[in-house]
């Protein structure tokens, strides 16, 4: 079709549009390289070179019958600037260039908009508008760090989970983002607010969780953990934000993260077999079942005995930290980091 075969080309050539008349009047440098109907096929502001190639593939006399069909009903109605969903990126571009949902802000799901997922590279580094990006903050007292082999286990486990996508395979991408490796730590960080400082996983992320408002979860890394003041427990979680020591080996220390990141999806206490004992490994097949911890870095997927589909909760239903964006406009700003 017309449409689809001049479109894609157009995807490799920036400044390349398809454009109404009156609109064209509005731009201030711009070459005409076809007309078809009345529509004017134009480079805007674009390097003389490039200007050059399109006039040789175009040239005077516009597009013959031969090379190209009449654009499409859908293609001629498609207005250039209109952002009908308001997630910075025109009904145009989506349709033409990204393929996401031109009447959906957020085409895949995890809470970012299309628009940020396309233009804030600083704050979203590799993130895909079609494909689950899930961002975690690190922090890191005593210069502590997670070893690149437990978050190569991590991001593995994610990429190969039973989530769907709007585009190409099932997964997430989880990209976990050191920040602070030196912070004070008083003693345990406990779950529970304390007084005083550095105690408590909520100073921390008061203090220096500098992408809180860009929809990233926050984990702490301590050397002492403790959960309502028993020093007993190696980590904590709750939606949002979570805490780990690291423990001695690399799949101890992955399955730990996986378990508290499930507490901060939203995978309380409060479900059955949760922080329990109840199942054994095989009737409650998840890193949330105490008796599955340490063997296993998955969530359950709803086929064991306790029935819980867990992945089907992380892609679709967890809790999603806020994305807040300039004047609360994520069409035109990015979320500060
Ligand atoms: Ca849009
Ligand atoms: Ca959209
Ligand atoms: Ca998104
Ligand atoms: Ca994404």
């Amino acid at each position: 079709m017309w449409s689809k075969k001049l479109f894609n080309w157009f995807a490799v050539m920036p400044y390349v549009l398809y454009i109404d008349t009156d609109i064209l009047e509005a731009s201030l440098d711009h070459s005409v390289i076809a007309r078809v109907d009345g529509r004017q096929l134009v480079r805007v502001a674009s390097a003389a070179v490039a200007v050059v190639v399109v006039v040789a593939l175009f040239p005077a006399g516009g597009v013959t019958a031969t090379s190209v069909s009449p654009p499409a009903a859908d293609a001629i109605d498609m207005p250039l600037t209109t952002d009908t969903d308001g997630d910075g990126l025109t009904d145009y571009q989506e349709r033409a260039v990204y393929e996401t949902a031109p009447n959906q802000s957020d085409t895949d799901g995890d809470g970012i908009p299309d628009g940020a997922e396309v233009r804030c590279s600083a704050v979203y580094p590799d993130a895909d508008p079609l494909r689950q990006d899930i961002y975690v903050e690190v922090d890191a007292s005593d210069n502590l760090t997670l070893a690149n082999d437990t978050v190569a286990e991590i991001t593995r486990t994610f990429d190969s989970a039973p989530v769907s996508n709007p585009h190409g395979p099932d997964g997430i991408d989880l990209h976990i983002v050191p920040n602070d490796t030196d912070l004070a730590a008083d003693g345990a960080v406990d779950s529970t607010v304390r007084d005083g400082d550095h105690n408590d996983i909520h100073d921390y992320y008061d203090d220096h969780f500098d992408r809180r408002d860009a929809g990233y979860y926050y984990v702490v890394v301590t050397s002492e953990v403790a959960f309502e003041g028993d020093s007993y427990y190696v980590g904590t979680g709750e939606p949002g934000m979570a805490a780990i020591e690291p423990l001695a080996e690399t799949e101890l220390t992955a399955s730990l993260f996986m378990h508290e990141m499930g507490h901060s999806f939203g995978i309380g206490p409060d479900l059955d077999g949760v922080d329990a004992n109840r199942y054994d490994a095989d009737e409650y097949e998840s890193v949330m079942n105490y008796n599955a911890l340490y063997e296993r870095l998955g969530y359950s997927d709803g086929t064991d005995e306790v029935g819980r589909d867990e992945w089907a909760h992380v892609g679709d239903d967890r809790y999603q930290p806020s994305v807040d964006c300039p004047d609360d406009d994520c069409a035109t700003g990015c979320p500060a980091v």
